[in-house]
């Protein structure tokens, strides 16, 4: 008798759990579209359905559409969290791109992971990401890969440089990351640290940080946090004086600071994971598509979230050979569709990728910029060679 209902039991849940995969097939868009972190989310939010609008026009997976599913974020862990929930259980995603910020990954992405659903990190660039669990990859190439270029490009600029001062938030996973990272580099390229001053991504003032850094006459600066914090940081340290370098890592590598910082924007130093001048096809196409829309050159975060889309639509892609999305199971879909992404090679808005053991990004090129202002507001990022 027990055994018979255990066995009921059983079977009503693998019921429960079997479920075909709808169609247009829902992939989840998990970023910030509120918050302070939204300076990021919505450049992301563009690149994605950029790549839901072209991908579909170009015949999507097999002739199936794909459909995007947004969930706000929001700037914390606990949007994070809810966000992925949603997706996963709801709104039945056969994978997610997202969330923002690293700071966020760390919460939301075991969700996924124990849901066996496939996550892909479009700007998480922390150290430590892809091996939050199997079902992790990311797009977004990892601090370790990107700051040193921006450190050796200032030299470049300065050869005589020498006495450096960093600044990072301290509350934040990219940022503490980063930080180590653009020490490490320092150090490395015979740079002398002359102060490390701490703060908060919800600071605004920063008179105690500046007047340190003030204090030891340093011809370099180099910052890492997120956008807000970063553009104040950056005025404050101008207008009181500070005339040198000023190095900015990931968080300061959008447009959506200009209007913070604004004319003192002018001259920091940024490394970029996207070109807008790579030379492939898939670029050319994507940057020529976005230019059209929006008039100007694409910017890295909306390359890396296009790109994040196009991994799932070309991995979807090879499943479909083998049997059509809408015939498979969704929870045999999800693992299938991780196995896929980690084993495919992909050509994109970055170049030529794939992934590693971990689910790291394998990327072949990556770049410097410098900000050019126009006027209190407008400004471009100019590629240094
Ligand atoms: N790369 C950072 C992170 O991983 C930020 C992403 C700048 C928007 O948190």
């Amino acid at each position: 008798m027990k055994r018979t209902l255990s066995l009921l039991l059983l079977s009503a849940l693998s019921l429960a759990a079997a479920q075909k995969v709808a169609t247009p097939i829902a992939i989840g868009i998990a970023v910030a579209q509120t918050s302070n972190a939204s300076l990021f989310g919505q450049e992301q939010v563009i690149g994605a359905k950029l790549a839901e609008k072209f991908l579909n026009a170009r015949g999507g997976v097999g002739g199936t559409p794909i459909k995007l599913v947004f969930q706000d974020t929001s700037g914390d862990e606990a949007g994070a969290i809810n966000a992925f929930q949603n997706l996963i259980s709801k709104d039945n995603v056969v994978g997610i791109v997202g969330p923002t910020l690293s700071q966020q990954a760390f919460s939301a992405d075991p969700i996924a992971d124990r849901a066996k659903v496939p996550v892909i990190g479009p700007s998480n660039t922390a150290k430590g990401i892809p091996q939050i669990g199997a079902y992790i990859s990311r797009v977004s190439a990892p601090v370790t890969a990107i700051a040193p270029n921006a450190l050796k490009q200032a030299l470049k600029i300065n050869p005589k440089l020498k006495k450096v001062a960093v600044l990072y938030a301290q509350n934040d996973a990219f940022s503490t990351s980063e930080t180590g990272i653009f020490q490490q580099t320092a150090k490395d390229l015979d740079l002398n640290i002359a102060t490390v001053q701490k703060f908060q991504t919800t600071d605004n003032d920063f008179t105690t940080q500046v007047t340190a850094v003030l204090g030891e006459n340093v011809d370099l600066v180099i910052i890492s946090g997120l956008a807000n914090d970063s553009g104040n940081l950056i005025k404050q340290l101008r207008q009181l004086g500070y005339k040198g370098l000023i190095v900015g890592g990931n968080g300061l590598n959008s447009s959506s600071m200009f209007p913070i910082c604004g004319q003192y924007c002018d001259g920091v130093i940024v490394a970029q994971a996207y070109s807008p001048t790579q030379s492939s096809a898939a670029n050319q196409l994507f940057a020529r598509e976005y230019k059209a829309q929006y008039k100007k050159d694409p910017p890295q975060f909306a390359a890396q979230a296009y790109t994040g889309v196009q991994v799932f639509v070309d991995a979807l892609k090879v499943l479909d050979h083998k049997r059509k999305i809408a015939d498979w199971d969704l929870g045999e879909l999800r693992v299938a569709l991780n196995k896929q992404i980690l084993i495919g090679k992909y050509k994109t808005p970055l170049g030529e990728l794939s992934f590693d053991k971990d689910g790291d990004i394998v990327q072949q090129a990556f770049y410097v910029a410098q900000i050019k202002m126009k006027d209190a507001k407008n400004g471009t990022f100019v590629f240094l060679k």
